[in-house]
């Protein structure tokens, strides 16, 4: 899974409902590229570079997960979609909708289809005014001057005059009001770690991911199940018990709220599973003097996803001792968390279905997640 990254777009209008058409662009950016972190002024434009209606012009700055190739070719779709017409004459025409990249991170991208930073951005006044007005600050990767600096300089002299429309940046919808600690929890391969990171990204929350890299009776265990059972829940269980007092307790100031890819219950569910009745009660004993100790999320969202998509996901990350796992044992696992599930009652508890859906490369399903775990929330 990729880290977000910002890409600056143009748009252009200089035909029908031209801010209409620059609004709805911006709202098919939000669903199907990223978050529209922030929006220029609209300008009113003349035609560049061919006679023309005028144009309404405007920048605005995108976080995306997408690469630069995948950004255009959504870009694309868009301009499809609201009615763009091209021929191939090679001039330029009215259009209801030009959406291009400016800039992608201080990345230099020289394609037969993708021109990165966009070679007209020095000598268009109509990028870089609103570039201006969210850049302003922000070098060129190939001039190193600053974007305000090249608006200085530009040669070009026409006219461009702040427009009366404004654009208005997509709803969120999702802002986990009132959540401090959040547990995303999930079967083996569900997508828990992905989760959570991309929430700890995209809203500012301090992430705490389980160590189970370094813990290392887990290839051990996966070899000889009856051998190593016992100090790999043990050492699990120390572990996150560690992890959760001192992360818990460090409060971070910069930090909107807490996600966490596990809840140390999970501890009592696998050992439930794996350990005989004889050492499960003895473990039992020690889970339940730690567990009064922690704090315990205010929210716990499962993600349920189907046996066949967990061994899917699972041989695609590839950790090699994790490769034998078998359907049964999968079974097994979410039969307990459903049991686990069932007898809470203080905590919010929300189970969502994500078989069918794919949140890491589809903007749209992740989306749609964040709104299930909003209504939880509300
Ligand atoms: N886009 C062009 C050519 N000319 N002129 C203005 N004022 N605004 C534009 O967005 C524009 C243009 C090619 O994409
Ligand atoms: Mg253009
Ligand atoms: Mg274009």
């Amino acid at each position: 899974m990729k880290s977000p990254k910002t890409v600056k777009l143009a748009l252009g209008s200089n035909l029908g409902d031209r801010p209409g058409f620059m609004q709805k662009a911006l709202q098919m950016i939000h669903e199907n590229i990223g978050w529209v972190i922030d929006v220029s002024k609209i300008y009113e434009t003349p035609a560049w570079g061919f006679t023309g209606n005028s144009f309404l012009n405007a920048c605005i700055s995108v976080s995306t997960r997408l690469e630069a190739q995948e950004v255009l070719t959504e870009l694309l779709l868009i301009e499809n979609e609201l009615g763009r017409e091209r021929n191939d004459s090679g001039n330029y025409q009215d259009r209801t909708i030009d959406l291009d990249i400016l800039l992608f991170e201080d990345e230099i991208i020289e394609t037969e289809s993708l021109k990165i930073p966009h070679p007209g951005i020095p000598n268009r006044k109509f990028v870089l005014n609103p570039l201006a007005d969210i850049a302003a600050s922000e070098k060129h990767p190939v001039s190193g001057k600053k974007i305000s600096q090249l608006l200085k300089e530009t040669s070009d002299e026409s006219e461009v005059l702040v427009s009366s429309a404004e654009l208005k940046k997509p709803a969120l919808n999702y802002n986990f009001p009132g959540c401090n600690y959040i547990a995303v929890e999930g079967n083996i391969g569900a997508g828990k770690t992905s989760f959570s990171t991309m929430v700890s990204e995209d809203f500012n929350a301090k992430l705490i991911l389980e160590r189970f890299k370094d813990n290392p009776f887990l290839p051990k265990f996966y070899e000889n199940k009856e051998r190593y059972a016992f100090p790999l829940e043990m050492s699990f269980l120390a572990d996150r018990y560690q992890q959760l007092s001192d992360d818990l307790a460090q409060y971070d100031l910069f930090k909107d709220f807490v996600i966490s890819d596990y809840d140390v219950f999970k501890s009592l569910i696998f050992a439930k599973i794996t350990l005989h009745e004889d050492e499960y009660s003895l473990y039992h004993k020690l889970f339940h003097l730690m567990y009064k100790e922690l704090v315990k999320p205010e929210l716990y969202i499962y993600l349920y996803q189907n046996t066949e998509r967990l061994l899917e996901n699972i041989k695609k990350r590839g950790r090699d001792y994790e490769q034998n796992i078998q359907p049964d044992y999968l079974v097994d696992i979410n039969k307990s968390y459903l049991n686990f599930i069932k007898s809470q009652s203080n905590m919010k508890v929300q189970v969502i279905d994500i078989s069918g859906l794919d949140f890491v490369s589809n903007r749209k399903d992740y989306l749609w997640l964040l709104s299930e775990i909003d209504k939880a929330v509300h």
